[in-house]
């Protein structure tokens, strides 16, 4: 008995150690909001999918938080209690803030979050994205789409915007961003700029859209999450465009939606998650990811672009993204070096 019982022992450390040796991980994706319809989001749990693809020694799980954000906090300190989790990765600039109960309260837990920024949290590593550079090519599409004489572009310099909420990266980079590259491209242009308030009603988003479009605006850059769709279908029935931020996405309303600005969130998501595992993140380091990097552009190679856009829009646009990826020096660059918002 002693003996049996002395190799049970003896096989469970085995395992233990093999265990630790081949670098068993387990994460935890935490999802302020739900996955589908958010590219951010999909990008999230894609990337996190894409390592574990590559390595089998890597487990995760998703949690979707859901929309009341009210009960954020409590279920991050939940997912922290699990101990389970060698890293909690997550995504959006609140979420430092809704972490930092749950890391006080388990000084162990990693967390790897992207799409925000904090400086020294001794348990963090955050990403953020320079959405200045973002939506300040895609203000200046809009501004090229409402003079141009598209089918659907009206006689107003009136460019629209729509967001799920305001927050402090939609407020001090990608609104500021959108509205400089608007004005770079004809001065008189203004920006009629709506908030949802949520990040689901696809109906209000709709609404929203159509009483913008009454008002004479002819494109809209949407930034709403599941709510999107409420935007592109009011845009199709009215024979106007839809900006979309984040992801390729030109296939979801071909023709409607004229241009795509993306993050490589997916990839950033792989190469941080990987230096996560490998030991070589820095904790409470951070870094910002723009045009320069690779981790923000337009999506102007599929070829939706060219067949969405009038000739005229297609070349300016054309010679304007060449300028701004070859020549860091030019005047806009100059304008978006240093954004407001770290
Ligand atoms: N973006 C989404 O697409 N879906 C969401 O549900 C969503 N929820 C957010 C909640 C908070 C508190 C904050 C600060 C941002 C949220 N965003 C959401 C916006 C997202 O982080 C990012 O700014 C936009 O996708 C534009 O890149």
């Amino acid at each position: 008995m002693m003996r049996s019982g002395r190799v049970l022992v003896g096989a469970f450390l085995a395992v233990c150690l093999v265990a630790v040796m081949v670098g068993a991980y387990s994460i935890g994706i935490f999802v302020p909001g739900v996955v589908a319809g958010s590219p951010l989001y999909e990008d999230l749990v894609s990337g996190v999918e894409k390592v574990a693809a590559e390595n089998p020694d890597v487990t995760y799980k998703v949690l979707e938080a859901g929309f009341d954000q009210s009960t954020w906090e409590e279920q991050m300190i939940s997912l922290a209690a699990t101990e389970e989790y060698d890293l909690i990765v997550t995504s959006n600039g609140a979420m430092p803030f809704v972490s930092m109960p749950a890391a006080d309260a388990f000084p162990d837990q990693k967390f790897l979050i992207v799409d925000s920024i904090i400086a020294g949290h001794s348990q963090m590593y955050t990403v953020l994205y320079n959405q200045v550079e973002q939506a300040a090519v895609m203000g200046y599409l809009a501004g090229l789409v409402t003079v141009s004489g598209m089918e659907g572009a009206t006689p107003e310099l009136k460019i629209g915007f729509i967001a799920g909420q305001e927050y402090e990266a939609l407020n001090n980079m990608i609104k500021p961003g959108y509205e400089l590259g608007a004005k770079l491209s004809n001065p008189a242009i203004e920006v009629d700029f709506r908030v949802l308030g949520n990040w689901w009603d696809a109906n209000k988003a709709a609404e929203l859209a159509n009483s913008m479009i009454d008002a004479g605006v002819d494109v809209i850059m949407t930034v709403c999450g599941g709510a999107n769709q409420g935007v592109i279908t009011a845009c199709q029935e009215r024979g106007k465009y839809v900006l979309y931020l984040d992801k390729d996405n030109y296939d979801l309303a071909p023709g409607t939606i004229i241009g795509c600005s993306a993050l490589s969130q997916e990839q950033a998501v792989y190469e941080n998650v990987k230096a996560a595992i490998a030991g070589e993140l820095v904790w409470g380091e951070y870094k910002i990811l723009g045009i320069s990097d690779g981790y923000v552009d337009f999506v102007d190679w599929n070829p939706l672009f060219e067949t969405s856009v009038s000739g005229d829009v297609f070349v300016d646009m054309k010679a304007f993204l060449l300028d701004l990826r070859s020549s860091f020096e030019t005047w806009l660059k100059a304008q978006m070096g240093v954004p407001v918002y770290w």
